[in-house]
């Protein structure tokens, strides 16, 4: 093997935002970027940062907020990249109306303070490490502050504004002929899956929880992409319940002939952490390893690896993926007991442990192994229409 890890070190980027983790969605919202900053305290204990290279991302000293918006608008609209930046300058009617016309449901999508800062924090922490993985300068870059893949081209839409992942990606597409995006998120990536649903550059591939009225409703197996995009899309809608062993099993089994046949040049992995047991909106059952073990396949890969966050809405469950995971990219296994002097280290009771178990008030699992198995005989079929 040519991408070997035992003579060279993995070249790990960390890119973060001192900034991001500061804002409110609202009291009763789920989506907290204050799992960011548990994250970023569980990495710097572990001592993580020590062997990544570390990019602060800084929107003052960034000069370039011309540049940012340039990018944006590939994906996003004038009129909507207008409507988040005056929000606070407009008046509340002013909103309203664009609201309305768009349908946009300011519950899950609130206008909070400060609103188009936290997005241009995200959006150009995840151009930053595109950045990275454009210039050779990292085997894996990671934004645990990006990922939110429901955001459309005139509306936020899920908890999500501005759609980084589009954003990056069409970026990327400058210098890299074929993209792989797969999303781990409990919910369809569809902002992602239709922004590219006509190519044949990027292939998109999502795993979720589909039926039941689940958000966003999309998903289906049979979306596979139109015109030059058509069969360069997968979807893999399973139920309630799925555990670690079914998941991975499922994941390598279809990841590994699809990157096989498409040849990518890059993998963007979306890390929804929202796939976790107890997850406050998620209904599956993995662990911090479970879902790691899909992380750790996809950079056995050998392909230069994006690693974006997601979901995720139980806070110390977050950061304990998304560290174990950060710890994974720089072939490191951390040990299970979480550092002396950690902040919040209260958040992490009973167990103290990065690896805690499930144990027994899980859901029970409703994929039975005949649906698991159809499922991935369906995707495989669509697989081999790739070779022609
Ligand atoms: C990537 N589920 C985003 C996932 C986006 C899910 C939804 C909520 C929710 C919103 C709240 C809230 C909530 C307990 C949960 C059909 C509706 C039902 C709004 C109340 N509590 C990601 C989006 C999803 C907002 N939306 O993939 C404020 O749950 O199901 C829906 C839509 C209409 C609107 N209402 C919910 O993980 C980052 N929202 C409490 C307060
Ligand atoms: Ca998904
Ligand atoms: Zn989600």
């Amino acid at each position: 093997e040519l991408n070997n890890n035992l003579t060279h070190k993995t070249r790990v980027s960390y890119h973060r935002n001192a900034d991001t983790i500061n804002y409110h969605y609202g009291p009763f919202h789920p989506m907290k970027p204050f799992r960011l900053r548990l994250t970023d305290h569980l990495i710097t204990g572990y001592g993580l940062h020590n062997v990544m290279d570390l990019y602060e991302v800084d929107l003052e000293q960034n000069n370039n907020i011309n540049l940012l918006e340039n990018k944006i608008l590939k994906f996003h609209s004038k009129e909507y990249l207008t409507f988040l930046k005056n929000l606070n300058d407009n008046s509340d009617q002013e909103n309203k109306k664009y609201l309305i016309k768009n349908d946009i449901d300011d519950n899950d999508c609130p206008i909070f303070h400060g609103l188009y800062r936290y997005c241009l924090n995200y959006t150009s922490t995840t151009l930053s490490a595109i950045e990275s993985i454009k210039q050779n300068k990292s085997d894996i870059a990671i934004n645990w502050s990006g990922g939110l893949h429901h955001a459309k081209k005139f509306k936020p839409s899920g908890f999500c504004y501005l759609n980084d992942i589009v954003i990056g990606i069409l970026d990327l597409l400058k210098t890299h002929a074929r993209i792989l995006y797969i999303d781990i998120d409990i919910h369809h990536g569809d902002g992602v899956q239709e922004a590219f649903y006509l190519t044949d550059r990027v292939f998109t591939i999502s795993f979720h929880k589909y039926g039941g009225y689940f958000f966003p409703m999309t998903g289906a197996l049979q979306e596979t992409g139109v015109e030059k995009g058509k069969n360069y899309c997968l979807n893999v809608p399973l139920m309630d319940g799925i555990k670690d062993f079914e998941y991975t099993q499922l994941f390598k089994s279809i990841i590994s002939p699809l990157v096989e046949s498409y040849n990518p040049e890059c993998i963007v992995l979306q890390c929804g952490a929202d796939s976790l047991g107890y997850d406050r909106l998620g209904t599956f059952n993995l662990t911090v390893k479970g879902h790691g073990e899909c992380v750790k396949f996809v950079k056995s890969l050998g392909v230069p690896l994006v690693l974006l966050g997601g979901g995720g809405y139980t806070p110390p469950n977050v950061s304990r993926a998304w560290c174990y995971e950060t710890g994974i990219a720089n072939d490191l296994i951390l040990r299970e007991k979480l550092p002396e002097n950690l902040p919040f280290k209260k958040y992490y009771s009973p167990d103290y442990s990065l690896y805690p178990e499930l144990g027994d008030s899980i859901l029970t699992d409703l994929n039975s192994k005949t649906f698991l198995n159809d499922t991935r005989i369906r995707l495989l079929e669509q697989i081999r229409y790739l070779q022609g």
